[in-house]
């Protein structure tokens, strides 16, 4: 019976998003799921729970507008790539998306998606801790590339193009690329990505490439010495990070498109944004510090 009502809650999720700003007859899914109006009042109530603004009225059930949910489901939806995002897992909350990502990394698809609304443990690079609070993106990618280990730094050079395409296509900010990994709009840093890898000698198992974005945050949950910003404090309102998600995962997929033979495009790319050549910089390493 618990299947059966969370098969009823999907169809019923589909029909409202297919039918998006005009009403749906609660009869009519009662009579084509083969439950009772009240059963369908009770799906409905949870999506409600879930984050879905539905209406109710006499002609039936009418969702207002997309909720803002990086669910398996609206995820999916019009994503238009090949292989990236043909699995989504999707948590509420995770200790860190990396870490359930290299947890399933050997059996799972080339291209799966894990994201979570919260993660509690997130991971910066050296055991560092990563703020992942409501409103932003927390997501891993799988990625199975055919290459040599050695070439694994690829992955995060393409999610990092991939991310700064995005913010710009559809934001229109200025991003660039402080080595290795984050990405800067200014001075400031709204991104960063960290790829981990499985791998034999001479053969890549799997690489998963964290994506970290302060999407919806408010700047000042960011200590000063941080110089962190979020894209709505850049921007000056909210997004919808479901378009972003998307547009992320559609360029990742180009990015990564010439990964195993010539990358001298995105690599290209990679200088050209490079917020670091030909400056000087201090190096901050375990083994020392340099400039
Ligand atoms: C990074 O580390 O920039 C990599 C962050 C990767 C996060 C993603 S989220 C999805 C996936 N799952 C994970 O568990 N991780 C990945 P690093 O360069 O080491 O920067 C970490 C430092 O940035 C911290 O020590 C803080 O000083 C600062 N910081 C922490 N949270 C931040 C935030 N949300 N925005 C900007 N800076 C932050």
């Amino acid at each position: 019976r618990g299947v059966g009502r969370l098969l009823s809650r999907e169809e019923i999720r589909k029909a409202l998003i297919q039918n998006l700003g005009s009403w749906t007859s609660g009869q009519g899914l009662a009579d084509s799921l083969g439950i009772s109006r009240a059963a369908v009042w009770k799906q409905v109530q949870s999506l409600r729970v879930e984050g879905y603004e539905i209406e109710a009225s006499k002609m039936g059930y009418r969702l207002e507008s997309l909720p803002d949910l990086l669910s398996e489901n609206l995820v999916k939806s019009g994503l238009k790539t090949k292989f990236i995002g043909r699995t989504v897992i999707s948590h509420q909350s995770l200790t860190s998306t990396n870490a359930e990502a290299k947890r399933i990394a050997p059996s799972a698809e080339n291209g799966t998606v894990v994201v979570a609304e919260v993660q509690t443990i997130g991971r910066g690079r050296m055991e560092r801790h990563w703020h992942s609070p409501r409103g932003g993106i927390w997501m891993s990618v799988i990625l199975k590339p055919k290459i040599p280990p050695s070439l694994a730094f690829r992955v995060n050079i393409a999610a990092s193009i991939a991310v700064a395409r995005a913010l710009e296509g559809l934001y229109g900010l200025e991003v660039g690329i402080k080595w290795p990994n984050d990405l800067m709009v200014g001075e400031r840093k709204v991104c960063g990505t960290l790829t981990e890898i499985g791998a034999e000698m001479d053969s890549l198992e799997y690489a998963v490439v964290g994506i970290g974005i302060n999407a919806n945050i408010d700047p000042d949950l960011f200590p000063e010495e941080w110089k962190a910003t979020s894209i709505s404090g850049l921007l000056g309102r909210e997004v919808l990070r479901l378009e972003l998600v998307q547009s992320i995962l559609e360029e990742l997929e180009r990015a990564c498109e010439g990964m195993a033979t010539s990358f001298d495009q995105v690599m290209g790319e990679w200088s050209d944004r490079s917020a670091t050549l030909g400056r000087k910089v201090r190096i901050i390493t375990r083994d020392g510090e340099f400039e």
